[in-house]
């Protein structure tokens, strides 16, 4: 059978396979200069299908992860690039063409992967305990070799991990070094029950709580603040009936409600209080944080489904007039017995995929780092990021006043997902830099960007030339030289 991939937009143009592992020394400048002092790596995980889809078409969302690392120094960057050779992967590589199906749907599967892990480790990276980690929601973390990004294999927590998946958006407590994290369908696929985690700085599990959520949904991101833990519950519900059918995994259902279960972190499953209100999707939070009993949630916010490769559970198209975002603020009153959800937008842009500088995670911030559409402008002529959408500004915002600072990409040209890069350890907030891969569509090449956090709309800082297509990732993190030595 030959290896060729169908004639459909996610695996077209810009989000055509890439299949590469590269090594390239010494990117080009293109503009500006790469600050001498700039030591450390940036890693993303993004989705590239190893093989064409076993069923004739798929999801981007389930592409084989490939993790890319940037490492800056002495005003120098080098490029690397490798595929995470999961059990997935390997089997497939053997086999020479897709033995698992649809996204999230084991019932599509060739019997010969049965009880294999159908984790594909593309949606993040993480640095926790002196180890790196591709990380997936549907699995658990894949380890890492920080420099050559060779696999070392699944990591389970020296065993202490019983959830059967873990989270692609765990956090880390800048005081104590802490990992917060947690599982969704943590008992096997589509069951209501999260494990929570905490792990210490070495990476030992400390803490384990489980709880059920009030349905089964895509528990993609969850929020913790100094005092409480929040899960936030979507509509995109998952249904066993429709897999066993070998329908899709999630289906967005509006007459579902919106709830997000808070926990003190020092609580268990019986202090969680659920709020609730009518049909909303969040799906990346910026940050949350509290003052005494009353909680905070900086968040993009639709009132519908904003992913459109899941169906209406009612048959109904889906509307992307509406599934349009705004930075909202949600506010939760812990002091009472209430369970309504205050909701307030903060900045109005079209934004995805914001960032917090991470010294200031779970407490108040004073900035937040996003890429939005501009609707007024021009839309450039290439297909939408890793979620369809055309991130044609890159912004700095403050929630307390609204206001948003941009760089506009310009040109035929989008951003992925930003990183906030710290300057030093104890500088003030936002004091750094933002780093970007650029998607330029009709060069169908990418570009590395720096641009200077506190003057979001100046010329970059450096402008770095990819001379190949870096195919749309998801996440990414900023490891300084020093962290690697601690
Ligand atoms: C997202 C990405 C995923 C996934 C579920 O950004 C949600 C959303 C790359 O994989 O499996
Ligand atoms: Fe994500």
């Amino acid at each position: 059978m030959a290896t060729t991939f169908p004639a459909i937009p996610t695996y077209s143009g810009f989000n055509a396979p890439v299949r590469a592992e590269v090594d390239m020394f010494d990117l080009e400048v293109t503009e500006g200069a790469i600050p001498a002092d700039l030591a450390g790596t940036f890693y993303r995980c993004g989705p590239d299908p190893q093989f064409p889809p076993k069923l004739g078409t798929d999801i981007y969302l389930n592409g084989d992860g490939v993790v890319t690392m940037f490492r800056f120094a002495d005003g120098h960057v080098d490029m690397k690039s490798r595929y995470v050779r999961t059990e997935k992967f390997e089997a497939e590589r053997s086999a020479r063409r897709a033995l698992f199906g649809a996204y999230r749907n084991p019932f599509t599967d060739d019997p010969s992967v049965a009880g294999k892990s159908r984790g594909t480790a593309n949606t993040n990276v993480l640095w926790h305990g002196g180890k790196l980690f591709a990380l997936k929601e549907d699995s658990p973390p894949v380890q890492i070799d920080p420099d050559t990004l060779e696999t070392i294999g699944p990591w389970t927590f020296d065993g202490a991990l019983k959830s059967k998946t873990a989270t692609a958006h765990p956090k880390i407590d800048p005081v104590t070094g802490e990992l917060f994290f947690y599982g969704f369908a943590a008992k096997g696929e589509t069951t209501p029950d999260i494990a929570f985690y905490i792990a210490d700085p070495s990476g030992k599990i400390t803490r384990e709580v489980w709880l059920k959520a009030p349905y089964s949904s895509m528990v993609h991101d969850f929020a913790v603040t100094r005092d409480y833990v929040l899960f936030p519950i979507i509509g995109l519900a998952s249904s066993l009936e429709r897999l066993k059918a070998g329908g899709p995994h999630y289906a967005w259902d509006a007459s579902l409600d919106f709830y997000v279960g808070i926990m003190p972190r020092t609580g268990g499953a019986e202090d969680v209080r659920w709020f609730q209100g009518p049909s909303r999707f969040i799906s990346h939070m910026l940050n949350a944080f509290n003052d005494g009993t009353m909680v905070y949630l900086d968040t993009p916010l639709a009132s519908t489904n904003m992913f459109p490769f899941f169906p209406n559970v009612d048959g109904t198209p889906h509307d992307r007039s509406k599934a349009v975002s705004s930075l909202c603020r949600l506010s939760f009153d812990m002091s009472g017995s209430g369970t309504a959800i205050g909701q307030e937008t903060v900045v109005p842009i079209f934004c995805e995929f914001p960032i917090v500088d991470p010294r200031y995670a779970m407490s108040e911030h004073r900035y937040g780092f996003m890429p939005y559409v501009d609707r007024s402008l021009p839309p450039p002529a290439g297909l939408g990021g890793a979620v369809g959408l055309n991130f044609n500004c890159l912004a700095r915002v403050e929630p307390a006043t609204g206001a948003v600072t941009t760089q506009i990409i310009g040109g035929n040209a989008t951003s992925q997902e930003p990183m906030f890069i710290p300057r030093s350890r104890n500088g003030a907030e936002g004091d750094g830099y933002v780093i970007a891969v650029i998607n330029r569509y009709d060069e169908q090449r990418s570009d590395l960007l720096l641009l200077d956090a506190q003057h979001m709309d100046a010329p970059p800082v450096a402008r770095m030339r990819v001379p190949i297509r870096l195919r749309n990732a998801f996440h990414g993190i900023w490891v300084s030289k020093e962290d690697r030595e601690k």
